[in-house]
């Protein structure tokens, strides 16, 4: 091949710019590209209930800044089963990578979420493990021990009352090669550990170093006659989990030794090692390079573990697939023998060379992240393959995946953005976006118009929730318009500001032909009224579910598709996305003169919006 094509070729393929189709976009959230999913249910009856909590990230280490507009797209994520996003956590974490998300519920009665989230490049931002209560509001923030480069992203396990939390903690340590036959040599590594911290102080209650308690010689990476190695030093053993039982002793996986350790809370020594060449267990199963060990049962002698069997790393492969594992061991016995309780396979037979997660949910599935590209999968007890997923991004990978249920309530309110289109004075149509980031469990959203500002709220309609973001069309110009959002009981869970409706910059270049004197906002009451003669009103309430959802569904992929255009094919999809929208306006005016009378909305009527306003979004 020519060597300048090739070169054009590999430019290219390095450095062209990325494709957004792979991302999410929204009108009421501009700043945000959450990342879509690809997934396949093979049993839905059988998944479990919850949402998926994810933290995407494009380079494992932070990025280096730039002064180019960035949206937000790496982050915490709360996703639904049907990969429709519940909360982009992307913005309150500035776009800098996030991991070990998830939701927990051993603080209180309320759910809480706990994150890594990692330092900024420039180091003015720390790392820090964080606790988020359900309204996204940041409960509890600790920092990195002072005798540490940064808050170490394996591990934030937060124990049961949230008085003290678990992390991973990497040093760097000059240490004797005596143990690798070199006496009187010293060398520098990074060491791996764990600490207990106190979540008040953010002091260690307990620490451990394998520097303390383990051999140079248990490690397979490294070799005497390996070149010193950068700033930090060899990698020498990898810590990459701990979890603690009742009775006070740790559990924590080593990567580069193959091995996971139990650790004494009283003294620290090691009580016994799982796998590794000085395995203390006659054990019916192998493993290596594994992640994620936790207890799923102990009672100070006998254990029941899970942990993700990843078989390969960036430079061997031990297994021709990667597995979730777990395993029952008796310590009481003589010798220890430790069993192979239940084994689930990577759905697509491949390898997971680094990170992944598994977790036991209260229904009996398993549930495992196997973090390249989001690949995840949910298993039933048996080992059913009930649904596998992916990010359609091949850019990002999860370090870990969790489902879980949880009740968000944010504190800010929803998001609605609404603008008015139209030729002339009798087709003047309001679009509404509307969102609310992080809430769950909203069925449905009200749209109220004002007929001037501090006016009384009129009830245009009301639409279900037909995605992270839902779209509705109302006749006429609206102006001071606010959405309130509904849940399943039919309950007001809060409300959004009252916004102005965007007008065309100009209305001539936006196609208005009619006399100007149309373009005042109408006053709302005059035909989103009951008892109205009807010829002049436009509300989905007065069609049935299945219609409002046609309608919305057939404007939302007309609209999908004028949004996500790239280049050329761009007059064509425009023509016929502006006659979709022509047909929906024609099919809602048919089946408006179908509908003789409008149905009114009764208990929504006069909504205060003031009294609204001062409602809570949710209860602490
Ligand atoms: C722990 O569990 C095992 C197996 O169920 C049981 O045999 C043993 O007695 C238990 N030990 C304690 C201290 O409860
Ligand atoms: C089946 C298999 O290859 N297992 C390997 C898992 O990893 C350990 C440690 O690297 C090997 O000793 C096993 O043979």
């Amino acid at each position: 091949m020519n060597p300048c094509l090739f070169a054009l070729l590999f430019w290219q393929l390095a450095f062209a710019q990325r494709r957004d189709e792979d991302l999410m976009s929204f009108v009421t959230l501009p700043e945000v590209r959450a990342l879509k999913f690809e997934i396949t249910h093979h049993n839905r009856d059988r998944a479990s209930p919850g949402y998926w909590f994810v933290a995407p990230y494009g380079l494992i280490d932070p990025e280096t800044p730039t002064r180019k507009y960035l949206q937000y797209q790496v982050g915490p994520y709360i996703y639904d089963q049907d990969g429709v996003l519940i909360w982009a956590g992307s913005p309150m974490f500035d776009n800098r990578n996030v991991f070990d998300f998830k939701a927990i519920h051993n603080i209180d009665d309320k759910p809480h979420l706990s994150l890594i989230a990692q330092r900024s490049f420039d180091e003015t931002v720390q790392g820090s493990g964080v606790i988020l209560s359900q309204h996204y509001e940041v409960e509890s923030q600790t920092f990195k021990l002072p005798n540490t480069w940064e808050f170490n992203v394996h591990e934030f396990k937060v124990l049961d009352g949230a008085k003290s939390a678990l992390a991973c903690v990497y040093q760097s340590k000059m240490l004797d090669m005596t143990d690798v036959g070199h006496p009187g040599e010293e060398r520098l590594f990074l060491t791996g550990g764990f600490a207990e911290l106190d979540l008040a102080t953010g002091a260690p209650l307990f620490e451990w170093d394998s520097a303390d308690h383990l051999g140079l010689h248990e490690t397979d990476r490294f070799h005497t006659w390996d070149e010193p190695m950068g700033p930090f030093g060899w990698d020498s053993v990898h810590m990459n989990a701990v979890d603690k039982n009742a009775a006070g002793d740790y559990i924590i996986s080593m990567r580069f030794t193959d091995t996971i350790y139990m650790i004494s809370g009283v003294d620290g020594r090691v009580m016994w090692r799982l796998g590794g060449p000085e395995s203390n267990f006659i054990q019916d199963f192998v493993f290596s390079k594994q992640h994620d060990v936790k207890f799923v049962e102990s009672n100070g002698t006998h254990h029941i573990i899970s942990f993700l069997n990843n078989a390969s790393d960036e430079i061997t492969t031990d297994e021709t697939v990667s597995s979730a594992l777990f395993v029952e061991l008796d310590t009481a016995a003589s010798p220890m023998t430790a069993r192979l309780i239940a084994r689930y396979n990577r759905p697509d037979g491949q390898l997971s060379r680094l990170r992944g997660n598994v977790q036991l949910l209260p229904n009996g599935n398993v549930f495992v992240g196997w973090s390249e590209q989001g690949y995840q999968s949910e298993f039933s007890p048996e080992g059913e393959v009930l649904m596998t997923a992916r990010f359609a991004s091949d850019r990002f990978s999860t370090y870990r995946a969790y489902k879980s249920e949880f009740t968000g309530r944010p504190r800010a309110p929803p998001d609605l953005v609404a603008s008015v289109y139209g030729t002339n004075e009798d087709d003047l149509t309001t679009v509404f976006h509307v969102s609310w980031n992080g809430a769950t469990d909203v069925a449905g959203w009200n749209f109220y118009a004002q007929a001037y500002d501090g006016g009384a709220p009129v009830l245009i309609g009301y639409v279900n929730k037909a995605d992270f973001e839902t779209m509705y069309i109302a006749h006429g110009f609206l102006d001071w318009v606010s959405v309130a959002a509904i849940d399943h009981e039919g309950n007001v869970m809060g409300t959004s500001a009252v916004h102005r409706t965007k007008t065309p910059d100009n209305w001539k270049t936006a196609g208005f032909v009619g006399s100007s004197k149309g373009l005042a906002p109408m006053n709302p009451s005059t035909i989103y009224k009951e008892g109205q003669a009807s010829g002049d009103s436009l509300s989905h309430s007065a069609l049935s579910d299945a219609d409002t959802k046609d309608l919305v569904g057939a404007l939302s992929q007309a609209y999908e598709v004028v949004r996500g255009l790239g280049s050329l094919l761009i007059l064509i999809l425009v023509g016929s996305s502006i006659l979709g929208i022509l047909l929906a306006v024609f099919w809602v005016l048919r089946r408006r003169r179908q509908t003789p009378t409008y149905r009114h909305v009764p208990s929504e009527e006069s909504f205060p919006m003031e009294e609204s306003h001062l409602r809570d979004n949710g209860s602490d």
